[in-house]
C-alpha cells in the first residue's frame, strides 16, 4: 500500500477548534474525553457502571475532574467482544445520553450503528465516536445530516477476532492511508473537516510492536490536516510493558497519553481524567513558556526552591 498523500502545508493546518454540535471545542491545548462504559464487559471497568444511575454520575464526576468531552459507550469493543443488538445498545446508552442533555460538555456516542447514531443525536448528543470509521450503511449520512463532531478510528478487522494475527506493510502508513480515504468519504458526503477527528485505534488489530511505532510516528498523522485523537487508557501494550493488570495501569496511561499529545494528538480518551490533566498541565506549562520564548530567563534569576 502506498502512503497517503500529504496536504499542502496550507490545507494540512489543523483547525484549532472542533465543531461539536452546540459546542465549539479550543484545540488550543490537548483535551482530555472521558470514558463512560455503560457495558458488563469492557475490559476495566466492565459491570461498574451499568445501571443507568451509575454511569451518569460518573460522567458527571469525569466532569467536574475537567474532562472536555464525555464519551458514552453501550458495546465493548475490547479484543474478543460479541456484538450487542442495536435494541440492547439503544436500552445501555439512551437513559444517559438523556440524563446529560444539558451537561456543560458535549457528550458523545461510542458506536457504529446509524440507529444508535440517530436516537442519541436526537436527544442531544454531539459527537459520534465510531471505531469503525462510519463504515455502515447510512452512517456517513446520519453523520452528514447533523452538526455533530465525529472520529474516525481505524481498526483492523472486527472485536472478536482482530488480535488474532494482525498484519500491516508499514503500520503507519497503512493506517494513515485508510485514515485518509476516511476523511475524504466524509468530506464527500458533506462532512465539513472541522467536525472530524482521526484515530489510528491502538488496540484494534494491532500488536504492542505496531502500537508502539504508531505512537512514535503520531506526528505523520497530523499531515492528514484534522485533529489527532489517541486512546491509550489501560490497553494490554501497557500491560505488557509493565506488567500490571489493567486497574493498575494508571501511571502508565498518563505517561501514553503525555507522549500522544507531545507526538501531536489534540485529544486523548481516557478513563482517570484528574491524573491525565494534570499531567497535561505540566506539559502545557513549559509549551507555553516555548512559545513565548522564555527558555534561559529563569538562568539569568536566583533560583527558588524546590
Ligand atoms: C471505544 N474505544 C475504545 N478505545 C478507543 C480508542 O482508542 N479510540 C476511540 N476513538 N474509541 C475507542
Amino acid at each position: 500500500m502506498s502512503g497517503a498523500p500529504d496536504l499542502t502545508p496550507e490545507a494540512a493546518r489543523v483547525a484549532p477548534f472542533l465543531q461539536c454540535g452546540r459546542f465549539v471545542l479550543s484545540l488550543d491545548r490537548p483535551l482530555v474525553m472521558g470514558v463512560v462504559n455503560v457495558t458488563p464487559d469492557s475490559f476495566s471497568d466492565g459491570g461498574r457502571f451499568l445501571a443507568p444511575g451509575a454511569a451518569v454520575a460518573h460522567a458527571q464526576r469525569l466532569i467536574a475532574e475537567g474532562a472536555s468531552v464525555v464519551d458514552v459507550g453501550g458495546e465493548s469493543s475490547r479484543p474478543g467482544a460479541a456484538p450487542v443488538a442495536a435494541a440492547e445498545e439503544l436500552a445501555r446508552v439512551m437513559p444517559v445520553v438523556r440524563a446529560l442533555r444539558d451537561a456543560a460538555v458535549p457528550v458523545s456516542v461510542d458506536t457504529a450503528k446509524p440507529e444508535v447514531m440517530r436516537a442519541a443525536l436526537a436527544e442531544g448528543a454531539s459527537m459520534v465516536n465510531d471505531v469503525t470509521a462510519l463504515a455502515a450503511p447510512g452512517a456517513l449520512e446520519t453523520v452528514a445530516s447533523s452538526d455533530c463532531a465525529v472520529c474516525l478510528m481505524h481498526m483492523q478487522g472486527e472485536p472478536r477476532t482482530m488480535q488474532l494475527r494482525p498484519v500491516y506493510d508499514d503500520v503507519v502508513r497503512d493506517v494513515k492511508r485508510f485514515l485518509a480515504d476516511r476523511v475524504g468519504a466524509a468530506e464527500h458526503a458533506g462532512i465539513a473537516r472541522s467536525r472530524v477527528v482521526i484515530d489510528p485505534g491502538f488496540g484494534f488489530g494491532k500488536t504492542a510492536d505496531h502500537n508502539l511505532e504508531l505512537l512514535r510516528r503520531l506526528r505523520e498523522l497530523a499531515g492528514l490536516g484534522v485533529p489527532v485523537l489517541a486512546g491509550w487508557s489501560r490497553k494490554s501494550t501497557l500491560g505488557s510493558i509493565t506488567g500490571r493488570a489493567a486497574a493498575d495501569r494508571l501511571a502508565a496511561s498518563v505517561a501514553a497519553a503525555l507522549i500522544a499529545v507531545q507526538n501531536g494528538a489534540r485529544i486523548v480518551r481516557v478513563h482517570d481524567v484528574a491524573a491525565t490533566r494534570d499531567a497535561l498541565a505540566v506539559w502545557q506549562a513549559v509549551e507555553e513558556r516555548n512559545c513565548r520564548g522564555d527558555r534561559g530567563r529563569d538562568s539569568r534569576q536566583a533560583q527558588s526552591g524546590p
